[in-house]
């Protein structure tokens, strides 16, 4: 590990607080992460000496801010290894990146042509699916999970039945946000360009915690959110390969993304601007170029590593509990840096009610992943999710507080 790794809680002052007359521990990196100082400096710098509109003032401050918004879009398509700028959209998100394809999509569907999802989407790349679907009378099919607790991933095997040239696009998640398994988005990308599909790829869990070639992955679109790799909440990317944007409509009209308009009508702009009607959050992007310059010098395949042993660790050291159940990729998969669990006896709102009382963050519910759990039978798991600043003791203080928890609820 290089040397931006020594300080890394330093580098965080959120964490240096304690909670319940505990030390924090930040267990609930899937939902958001935390930011480093380097980004709430880039948002401080910014509204304090840089702060104007963009792509519109001949102004010193107009330009300045012009200059780092657009130097951020470049930072980010160097950070997925896009080709050019021009395919960085900035969004609110991921949810809002899958929702601009997904109703430019729908427009050029019709009945007979299929959409395929995975049984592990996030509502955020599912309903927009369902919404597509209806509106043009496509059918929406959903390649399998394997295994009672999905420890087998998706059912590649299935996906000769499924992905026939009536697929006219096909959208996976990178990592599940329950399971933590990693799919791999390489190869679901040729095989939808094989049957001349497209493929989205939800990479949410993904672009924060290890390398992305958006270029190698062979992707067609690529939606993630800047709150889970250490950027502000509300801003996020869609990704477009460009020839592909310059076809899609716009989701949005107004200022901004148009030529010229008459009385009759408006003429768009090429992407990016065609997909950025309106004032940008420029504070938010240009943050967000900081984020992708702290994670960098902690160097991505590092951080893939640091937070997959974590897991791994956390894995192992929660097999041990009893009545335990864990989802996703058993002892030796492949897994990112979550885990899921569940008990029988135990409602994981009370897991997370008590770890609370310890300084434990972690996240109970559905995850936003409904019809997943219905899968597997249950309503709800307990989710541990490690980032950059996360420790081997943190997960000892977890295990302890789960301890507790089956004591008072079990007897355990
Ligand atoms: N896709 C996946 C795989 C996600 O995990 C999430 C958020 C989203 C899409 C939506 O991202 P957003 O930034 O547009 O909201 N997942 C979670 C989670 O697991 N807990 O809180 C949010």
């Amino acid at each position: 590990m290089n040397a931006a790794w020594k300080n890394v809680r330093a580098d965080f002052p959120i964490l240096h607080q304690q909670v319940h007359g505990k030390p924090l521990v930040y267990l609930d990196n899937a939902a958001t992460a935390q930011k480093p100082r380097a980004v709430i400096d880039a948002l401080v710098r910014y509204y304090e000496r840089d702060n104007s509109n963009v792509h519109r003032g001949l102004h010193a401050l107009s330009m300045r801010a012009t200059d780092a918004y657009e130097g951020a879009r470049a930072r980010i398509a160097k950070f997925i290894n896009a080709a050019d700028p021009a395919e960085i959209i900035f969004t609110r998100g991921t949810t809002e990146g899958i929702n601009i394809v997904a109703r430019s999509v729908a427009a050029t569907l019709k009945p007979g042509d299929v959409i395929l999802c995975t049984e592990m989407e996030h509502h955020s790349n599912l309903v927009p699916w369902q919404q597509a679907a209806r509106a043009s009378g496509a059918t929406l099919k959903y390649l399998p999970v394997l295994g009672a607790d999905a420890e087998g991933g998706l059912d590649l095997a299935a996906l000769d039945a499924l992905l026939t040239p009536a697929v006219k696009v096909f959208a996976f998640t990178h990592i599940s946000n329950t399971l933590g398994g990693i799919n791999p988005v390489a190869e679901l990308c040729r095989r939808a360009r094989a049957v001349g599909a497209l493929s989205v790829i939800d990479a949410a869990q993904s672009i924060g915690h290890g390398p992305f070639d958006a270029r190698a992955i062979g992707a067609d679109y690529v939606a993630f959110s800047g709150h889970k790799m250490c950027g502000p909440t509300g801003i996020g990317v869609l990704y477009g390969r460009r020839a592909l944007l310059d076809t899609l409509a716009p989701d949005e009209t107004g200022g901004g993304m148009v030529v010229t308009v008459d009385y009759a009508g408006a003429k768009w702009k090429p992407a990016p601007e065609r997909f950025e009607a309106g004032t940008p959050n420029i504070a938010d992007a240009i943050a967000l170029g900081a984020a992708c310059d702290y994670l960098d010098a902690l160097g991505r395949d590092e951080i893939a590593r640091h937070d997959q042993a974590l897991a791994a660790l956390a894995y192992e050291k929660l097999s041990a509990l009893p009545g335990i159940r864990l989802i996703g990729p058993g002892r030796g998969g492949v897994r990112s840096g979550l885990v899921s669990f569940a008990f029988a006896e135990v409602h994981a709102h009370d897991v997370v009610t008590f770890a609370d009382e310890d300084g434990i963050a972690l996240r109970g519910g559905h995850h936003c992943n409904q019809p997943l759990m219905r899968k597997l039978g249950l309503t709800s798991t307990t989710r541990a999710s490690f980032y950059v600043y996360n420790s081997e003791e943190e997960i000892d203080a977890l295990v302890t507080s789960l301890r507790r928890i089956l004591k008072f609820f079990a007897g355990g």
